[in-house]
């Protein structure tokens, strides 16, 4: 493996708070049963599983002001970038085990921050059927795991905002979508007007996954932290049944082998989220034993048989 840090910190966060499809909170202990210490450690990787945060549970409610259980959002994330910024303060990798895709929020403002500090520059790949985008002003759903990017770039609730130091976590070209196929129609918009880079399906469809990742990756230097945001949802459903939106026509278990297989080349990955696993909607624990196989090729374990 390339990974500069040897040891990945486990941490789970077994919450859909920021969903309005239940059973995400399921995901950190489905990514256990399938194997998730045992794998890594077979690959040479010191593991620590720091077992689950605690945090509210799932009060059921509907939006208000445009968002959905915004206070259980906050404290779950809150858990989170502490638990991050731990792991990061010990020369770990962070390896969030989510709960829904709200809790990037925390994740990512922790590992801004800690960036900052060491004079890095920060690449978040995130990898999703959906762009994540949308704020509480434009959200058809008013659940947050539609608005984390959004929180990251510095709109969004008040309480999510600016927990890196500075108001914005990322800037827009901090940021490359990989496998996105549903956008809602305003969030399109506050794409284009933020100038993001959208790798989509028509554009994986178009050049490749071998362009559109060589596309991605090719300016990234020694001192760039690469931090992996992974939503299940983005495969194809076909492959990964255990997700809460599962939205047809994403990227194949090839595809993604070679996406992740070419992230792991750069030997820049720092930190990583493995989010929005549902069991309760999976067969025979799937999609949770399909995310195992992709966290160990992102750690270099390639499928390679020869050398290249
Ligand atoms: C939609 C919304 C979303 C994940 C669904 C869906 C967002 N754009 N994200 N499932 N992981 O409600 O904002
Ligand atoms: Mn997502
Ligand atoms: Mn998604
Ligand atoms: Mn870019």
């Amino acid at each position: 493996a390339l990974v500069t840090a040897s040891t990945v910190s486990l941490i789970g966060a077994p919450t859909d708070v920021g969903a309005s499809v239940r059973g995400a909170g399921m995901g950190p202990d489905a990514l256990r049963v399938a194997g998730i210490v045992e794998t890594l450690r077979a690959h040479k990787l010191d593991v620590i599983d720091r077992g689950n945060l605690a945090g509210p549970p799932n009060p059921w409610h509907e939006p208000a002001n445009g968002v959905r259980h915004l206070d259980e959002v906050v404290t779950w994330n809150r858990a989170v970038f502490d638990a991050v910024s731990g792991a990061l303060g010990e020369g770990h990798i962070p390896l969030l085990m989510g709960g829904d895709h709200s809790l990037a929020i925390g994740s990512i403002s922790a590992i801004a921050k800690h960036c900052r500090a060491m004079g890095k520059s920060l690449r978040v790949l995130w990898l999703d059927a959906h762009s994540d985008v949308n704020t509480e002003a434009i959200s058809p759903s008013g659940n947050l795991h539609g608005m984390p990017v959004s929180c990251l770039l510095g709109h969004g609730p008040a309480s999510l905002v600016g927990w890196s130091g500075q108001r914005a976590a990322l800037s827009p070209e901090d940021i490359d979508f990989i496998g996105i196929r549903s956008v809602d129609a305003e969030e399109k918009q506050a794409i284009r007007l933020l100038g993001l880079s959208v790798y989509d399906m028509r554009h994986i469809d178009e050049y490749g996954m071998r362009h559109t990742m060589t596309e991605i990756l090719q300016d990234l230097d020694a001192d760039t932290h690469l931090h992996v945001s992974f939503d299940l949802d983005c495969l194809d459903p076909l492959e990964a049944p255990g997700v809460g939106t599962r939205v047809r026509g994403g990227p194949t278990y090839r595809e993604m082998q070679l996406c992740m297989e070419m992230i792991a080349d750069t030997g820049l990955m720092g930190s990583l989220d493995v989010v929005e696993i549902n069991p309760a909607l999976d067969v025979r624990n799937r999609t949770a034993e399909l995310a195992v196989e992709f966290v160990q090729s992102l750690f270099g374990a390639s499928t390679l048989v020869r050398e290249r």
